[in-house]
């Protein structure tokens, strides 16, 4: 999964970078680095660590999380020559599969404007859409040209309508076929967008402001809230003093175990499990993906092979403490390629290519 952290300038999308990955890139850049940020992170999963206690394996692979940072347009900027955003930001937006919008609700020195986070969630989601409107606007006229009229031009007059009444492609309802027709587009307001509030120190642990909390609602977008400053700090501690300064802030949570979460349920994904001698290994695949799918996640030869799937729960492994013992006791199920993967499958592919 790659995930890029998006925003105006200044927001503190580097600071949340360098919070997550426990990386140190360089902040207040404002909107003047070219260079992105790449950085990784492992989702921790004590289901890897239960596996390896079994296994004892050469190997524990936990699932990642891969980020980008980019330097973000000045706000003010964006409100007075709606010149649109740069290209290269476009493209880097492009390729991840979901965007984090860093929204500034801090007041720093560094601005002569005061944070006015309703604002920029406007003005980023409407950055999207103009984006996304200038490419199909570009298509349609080739297809005109071409006196092309089929489907694809159908549905992308259907996509022109909804963005010139202001709704991110996101919430257009899409059929299978269509989004399978649109893949190629990889339209920004499309991608899932999750809102990360960041807030000042003094507020690290409160609630989003209500106007904020409401704004998100109703264009149906997730939110989450931390202050940057203050976990980036915490985050270079050791164990301990983390603990105890995530304490008296009053945060019962480590930013990144929430962002971890917020970012699964935003992509809805779900996590299976393979064991083995050599590896103990947690594979992030969408919830509802077949078995045969799944099987792909690993390998596509073990897709194209596809004879069965042996699943065990994750508890009844760690229960009867072994596949064997599993199979005597009735806990091993053999599915076949529509079984619907389960969150905490552990699961053996048979195959034959
Ligand atoms: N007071 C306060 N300052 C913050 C917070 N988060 C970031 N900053 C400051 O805001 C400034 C910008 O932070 P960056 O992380 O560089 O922002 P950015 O979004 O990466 O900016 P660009 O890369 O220029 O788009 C820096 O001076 C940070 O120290 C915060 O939670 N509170
Ligand atoms: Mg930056």
């Amino acid at each position: 999964m790659k995930v890029g952290l998006v925003g105006f300038a200044g927001s503190g999308k580097t600071t949340i970078f360098n919070t997550l990955t426990g990386l140190s890139a360089e902040v207040g850049g404002y909107g003047g680095r070219e260079k992105a940020n790449v950085g990784v992170i492992k989702v921790p999963d004590s289901r890897i660590d239960g596996l390896a206690q079994l296994f004892n394996p050469k190997k524990k692979t936990f699932a990642e999380i891969s980020f980008v940072d980019v330097a973000g347009p000045k706000a003010d900027e964006s409100e007075q020559s709606h010149s649109g955003l740069d290209p290269k930001l476009v493209q880097h937006m492009r390729e991840v599969d979901a965007l984090v919008h860093t929204v500034r609700a801090f007041d720093n020195a560094m601005f002569t404007e005061t944070a006015d986070p309703v604002r920029d969630i406007r003005a980023f989601d409407d950055e999207l859409i103009l984006t996304d409107l200038v490419q199909i606007e570009t298509r349609i006229s080739r297809l005109k040209k071409e006196k092309d009229s089929t489907r694809e031009r159908e549905l992308l007059e259907r996509l022109k309508s909804a963005l010139e009444a202001e709704h991110p492609l996101r919430d257009v309802e899409l059929a299978h076929e269509e989004l399978v027709t649109l893949a190629g587009f990889r339209f920004l307001s499309l991608k899932p967008l999750l809102l990360l509030l960041n807030v000042s120190e003094e507020r690290a642990a409160a609630d989003a402001p209500s106007e904020v909390m409401e704004l998100a609602a109703s264009k149906n977008l997730k939110l989450i809230s931390m202050s940057g400053r203050a976990e980036m700090d915490i985050s270079q501690l050791d164990a301990d003093e983390q603990r105890e300064f995530l304490q008296d802030l009053g945060i019962k949570e480590p930013a990144r175990d929430r962002f971890i979460r917020a970012a699964y349920a935003l992509l809805d994904l779900i996590s299976f499990l393979t064991s083995g001698e050599d590896e103990c290994r947690a594979w992030p695949i969408h919830r509802g993906t077949t078995a045969h799918r799944a099987a792909g996640r690993i390998h596509s030869d073990i897709e194209r092979g596809f004879i069965r799937a042996e699943v065990i729960r994750f508890e009844d492994l760690i229960q009867f403490g072994s596949e064997a013992r599993c199979r005597e006791a009735g806990k091993l199920r053999s599915e076949g390629k529509d079984y619907i993967v389960q969150d905490g499958d552990v699961i053996h592919f048979r195959f034959n290519v």
